[in-house]
């Protein structure tokens, strides 16, 4: 072991995701190397507001014949491609471990948020952003009776996997608990269990005070660089007013909301003069036959996944040791948070 004294933003060191019980490595001292990556110039916004062959666009008839209304706010119907449908046949029973099988079934459901294909949620005004909000809430209040699990999530640009440019969220409500919150769901409840209080709660707290990471912060909401992100400029915007599901929010928190989502996703967009893609979705209690049961372990929070690491068309991938042992991450959480602080949040490039 070396004598000298740990630096975080020097020395390589491993993190612990308390939320899923992975490690993330960390490896500072890899942003010495040289680097003569391109510098790019802002991007325009070439998209048309309106385009006749666009399904998602108001007004157009999609492939299946359907004619989309002549929207003017949000938009949601549900998807013609569905990855999750009702009255499927349930597998046969498995009693073999090493090939388990379960039942699935559920709802996709897809929505705009404008009826214009060239906005995007940082150039959308908050009150636009507000009706997205409670739109999200109308779909969580329809689809949360039945399902056990109510994913709403936005993947934005095609680095992502977005296949339209439209603004637009998929929803997608499952009759079973997914993997990824349900490992959230047993880490957050030992944490109660052992400390009486919420993880995030107690998180929230903690960057309070600690000041490192923390991108945007307002009475109710704060957005911060998990202390355990993996990917360079993930994000993480919590509740701190100890929300358990989307539905409990009052007007003045989603306001609220509107105008910390707004200004992440500006200060995104500024970072490198791209319209910043990202896969983004919002993690609560569960619903269905979980409600009114124990929830006191869950706080209301999204998750901004980012995969863009140096300029608009350098990103990272999730690859070699990564896929093999573990995320690895060269800038600490800490720098990437204090780029995006200093990031201009309130004007947008475009404007
Ligand atoms: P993504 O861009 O995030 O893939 O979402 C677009 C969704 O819209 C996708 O799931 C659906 C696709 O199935 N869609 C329709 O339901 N009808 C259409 O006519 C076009 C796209």
């Amino acid at each position: 072991m070396s004598k000298e004294e740990f630096v975080a933003t020097e020395h390589q060191h491993r993190r612990l995701n308390p939320l899923t019980g992975q490690w993330v490595l960390v490896c500072p001292h890899r942003m010495k190397r040289p680097w003569s990556g391109q510098q790019e110039s802002p991007q325009k916004n070439e998209l048309p507001e309106f385009d006749p062959t666009n399904p998602l666009c108001p007004g157009v008839a999609r492939p299946n014949g359907v004619k989309n209304p002549v929207y003017e706010s949000t938009f949601v119907f549900t998807n013609d491609f569905p990855a999750l449908l009702e009255g499927v046949p349930d597998p046969p029973v498995s009693s073999d471990p090493l090939f388990q099988v379960a039942p699935a079934r559920g709802t996709c459901r897809v929505m705009c948020f404008h009826p214009k294909s060239n906005t995007t949620l940082p150039l959308m005004s908050s009150t636009e952003i507000s009706a997205v909000i409670k739109e999200w809430i109308n779909q969580y209040n329809d689809l949360q009776k039945k399902y056990t699990w109510v994913q709403i999530f936005e993947n934005k640009g095609s680095a992502m996997g977005c296949s339209n440019p439209h603004p637009h969220c998929q929803i997608w409500a499952c009759s079973f608990f997914p993997s990824e919150p349900k490992l959230k769901d047993t880490n957050l409840r030992a944490y109660y269990q052992q400390h009486k209080r919420a993880l995030l709660d107690d998180y929230v707290q903690r960057e309070l005070t600690k000041e490192e990471r923390i991108v945007v912060k307002n009475p109710d909401w704060l957005v911060v660089v998990p202390y355990w992100a993996s990917w360079p400029f993930e994000t993480m915007l919590i509740s701190r007013n100890k929300n358990k599901r989307i539905n409990d929010l009052t007007k003045s928190q989603i306001d609220n909301l509107a105008l910390t989502i707004k200004e992440l996703t500006t200060k995104y967009d500024n970072l490198f003069g791209c319209s910043f893609p990202y896969s983004m979705g919002w993690h609560g209690a569960p619903t269905g036959d979980e409600i009114g049961k124990d929830d006191a372990h869950w706080t209301l929070h999204a998750i901004y996944y980012p995969p863009l690491l140096r300029s608009a068309t350098i990103r990272k991938f999730m690859v070699g040791f990564e896929l093999l042992c573990q995320a690895q991450r060269d800038l600490t959480p800490e720098q990437a948070a204090q780029r995006l602080r200093d990031v201009d949040g309130k004007k947008h490039y475009l404007h």
